[in-house]
C-alpha cells in the first residue's frame, strides 16, 4: 500500500555536523641570553619543523621580539609551552614560550 506519513517515507537524521574546537597559537618569545642554535632545536625537536623552517622561525623571532611556532588545541598547546617550558629550564636558557587563543 502507498506511503501515507512522513515518518515511514522518510530516515530522519539528527544533524552530527561538529563544532571545531578553539585554536591557540603557541608564541615564542626574543631574549638576549638564549643561543640562536638552541632556540632551532626546540623548534625542530617540539614542533617539528625541518631545519629550513626552525630557522625562518628563529630570525623571525630575533629581530620581530615574537613568533608563532604553531596553531594547536587548548590540551596539545598547553603541552608545548610545557615542555619548551621544562627543556629550557634544564638547558639553563631563560627562553619563554607561551599561547594566545586565535583570532
Ligand atoms: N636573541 C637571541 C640571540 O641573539 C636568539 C633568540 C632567538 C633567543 C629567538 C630567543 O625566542 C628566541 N642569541
Amino acid at each position: 500500500s502507498p506511503q501515507t506519513d512522513n515518518e515511514s517515507a522518510t530516515i530522519e537524521r539528527t544533524d552530527t555536523k561538529l563544532v571545531p574546537p578553539p585554536m591557540y597559537n603557541v608564541l615564542l618569545h626574543n631574549d638576549d641570553y638564549t643561543p640562536m642554535d638552541f632556540v632551532i632545536d626546540v623548534l625542530q625537536r617540539f614542533f617539528r619543523l625541518d631545519n629550513e623552517k626552525a630557522t625562518e622561525v628563529m630570525l623571525n623571532v630575533h629581530y620581530k621580539e615574537v613568533g608563532i611556532c604553531g596553531t594547536f588545541s587548548a590540551e596539545i598547546a598547553e603541552t608545548k609551552v610545557m615542555q619548551v617550558m621544562n627543556y629550557a629550564k634544564q638547558n639553563e636558557h631563560p627562553l619563554r614560550c607561551s599561547m594566545e587563543k586565535e583570532s
